[in-house]
């Protein structure tokens, strides 16, 4: 049903390659076009019968996460918007109900800092607090099919991984978090300058169910791609998964 006749048509190729990408990285493609002269590169085939059209496309089957990353440009900021647009109450949503969500000790919290990284001392809130802040107003998307925009502040994350002497060529940063969450992204969203190490919603403290003390915010990327109640950070080069990754839900998850 799939097979290309022997004489590539570059169109019918592009329209299967795109049918066959997941739903955001063909979100995407569509926004930048993709040519047969892209198809060959992200697969590494060099297109020229329908053979090899037929491995490109088991290629981009199997690479979803890879073509994302690929496409992902680090300077390109997603949508802020004015203060009058915030959504309030802004939704609360984790796998289990508001009363569950873990209650963190501030004052015994330490932020652990592990893998490849220089300076791996455990951070208090005050010293967190202490470093340069920004913050943003960004739209977050849940997969669940809301979005909401919402106001975060903290400190911008490539400061921080660059204070605590990170390797920012190392391919994951980790994150464990109070519940029983965990996920993972790749260095080039890590450092994306609107990637943040969210201690404060809306101007107030981050409230518990928020994700208190301590949130990794990332318009970049879906909701369940946004650890709260972050406890450790690692620097790896092995894969870290997620919690819903790890139930099937894409890794790369950009919104
Ligand atoms: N620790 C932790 N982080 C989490 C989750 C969770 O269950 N536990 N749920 C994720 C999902 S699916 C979404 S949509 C957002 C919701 O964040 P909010 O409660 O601030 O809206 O948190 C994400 N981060
Ligand atoms: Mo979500």
């Amino acid at each position: 049903m799939n097979r290309l006749p022997p004489q590539v048509d570059a169109d019918a190729l592009v329209k299967e390659a795109l049918k066959r990408l997941k739903q955001p990285a063909r979100r995407l493609f569509l926004r930048n076009s993709l040519t047969l002269g892209g198809l060959s590169l992200l697969t590494g085939c060099s297109i020229s019968d329908g053979k090899s059209a037929e491995t490109a496309l088991q290629k981009i089957s199997l690479m979803n996460d890879r073509v994302q990353a690929w496409l992902f440009d680090p300077q390109r900021l997603a949508p802020t918007y004015p203060e009058s647009m915030i959504t309030r109450p802004f939704p609360f949503n984790a796998y289990y109900g508001e009363d569950k969500a873990p209650r963190v000790d501030a004052h015994a919290f330490r932020l652990e800092v592990s893998g490849l990284v220089a300076d791996k001392h455990a951070w208090t809130l005050p010293e967190l607090h202490a470093l340069p802040q920004s913050d943003q107003i960004t739209r977050h998307v849940c997969v669940e099919g809301w979005s909401a925009i919402g106001r975060w502040g903290g400190v911008p994350f490539s400061a921080f991984l660059r204070r605590v002497g990170a390797d920012l060529s190392a391919k994951y940063v980790g994150f464990k978090c109070a519940d029983d969450y965990y996920t993972s992204i790749d260095m080039p969203t890590a450092l994306h300058p609107q990637t943040l190490l969210t201690l404060s919603y809306d101007g107030q403290i981050l409230p518990i169910r928020y994700g208190f003390p301590l949130k990794l915010r990332m318009p970049t990327k879906l909701g369940y791609k946004n650890p709260k109640h972050v406890q450790a950070i690692f620097v790896c080069n092995t894969y870290p998964g997620g919690y819903w990754e790890d139930r099937g839900y894409n890794w790369f998850g950009g919104s």
